[in-house]
């Protein structure tokens, strides 16, 4: 813990993201946190850090320090880094994970597990990106409330059939994976995939609870090993203890009762 706190206070590396949801930001906050590396999230630690996320997005930029613009946060942020000698800048959720995965521990033994954790990890975005959907299945930038109907069409679908198709095949996966004891979606030792699924496992318990007690059961090494593993996992656990996690509340998880089973 006292080593931890000394390595948050020189952060080499920046998170940048919206402040105060987990969202896509979480994905890339377990990764450090499962690795006990320290890491700045720039718009939750400084006061008027939002600046540096909408100067990034901002219409007309056309990048800065050499580096193109992000499309849409998460982004990363590494002093020294370029080629230019720069600061070198990342996003899109899943290349960040696959740039700090190996610099992690978090990305297998070789070459073939680093491939598999990339794929699930990939996979466990898809899920998340669907999940997303149900509330917004026609605009992004248009209120739910203006997409209601549509939104309960699509919330029926994914609970019925993509929920299940997702689940078992990551079930299938653990089964699979005899050396990961049900614990690890990828050899024997926690990777940025685990953690990845985990956090939609946990925004979807959050989003459709009804659902997804009815359905935990099916899941044997899912609901019975693999999840509470990530959960008590070393620095995952300081972490979901500590202010530094945010609750799901209007970020891609949320909790609206009419979406959920009846
Ligand atoms: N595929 C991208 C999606 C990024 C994304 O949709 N970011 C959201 C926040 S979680 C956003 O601000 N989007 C703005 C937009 O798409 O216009 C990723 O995984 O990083």
């Amino acid at each position: 813990m006292a080593a931890n706190k000394k390595a948050r206070s020189n952060p080499p590396y920046e998170l940048l993201y919206w402040p105060s949801i987990p969202g896509r930001g979480e994905f890339i906050r377990l990764a450090f946190e499962a690795a006990g590396v320290s890491y700045k999230d720039t718009t939750n630690e400084t006061e008027d850090g939002i600046k540096a996320v909408t100067s990034l997005i901002d219409a007309s930029s056309t990048g800065t320090d050499g580096n193109p613009p992000p499309f849409a946060p998460p982004a990363l942020r590494i002093p020294g880094e370029n080629p230019n000698g720069g600061p070198l800048l990342i996003y899109q959720t899943p290349s960040i994970l696959s740039y700090l995965g190996p610099k992690l521990g978090l990305a297998g033994t070789n070459e073939a597990e680093a491939q598999w954790i990339l794929s699930h990890a990939l996979t466990a975005l898809d899920l998340n990106n669907e999940t997303h959907d149900t509330h917004h299945p026609i605009a992004v930038a248009k209120y739910y409330e203006d997409q209601k109907e549509e939104s309960l069409k699509k919330a029926t679908d994914f609970r019925e059939n993509r929920i299940p198709k997702f689940l078992g095949y990551f079930e299938r996966v653990l089964k699979g994976n005899e050396k990961g004891e049900g614990k690890f979606l990828v050899g024997d030792k926690l990777s940025y995939a685990d953690t990845t699924l985990w956090n939609v496992l946990s925004g979807l318990l959050f989003a459709f609870p009804k659902e997804m007690e009815a359905r935990k059961g099916d899941y044997e090494l899912l609901f019975g090993r693999f999840y509470e593993s990530v959960e008590e996992a070393s620095g995952i656990k300081e972490y979901l203890a500590s202010e530094r996690r945010k609750p799901f509340s209007m970020g891609v998880f949320r909790h609206y009762p009419e979406l959920d089973r009846q």
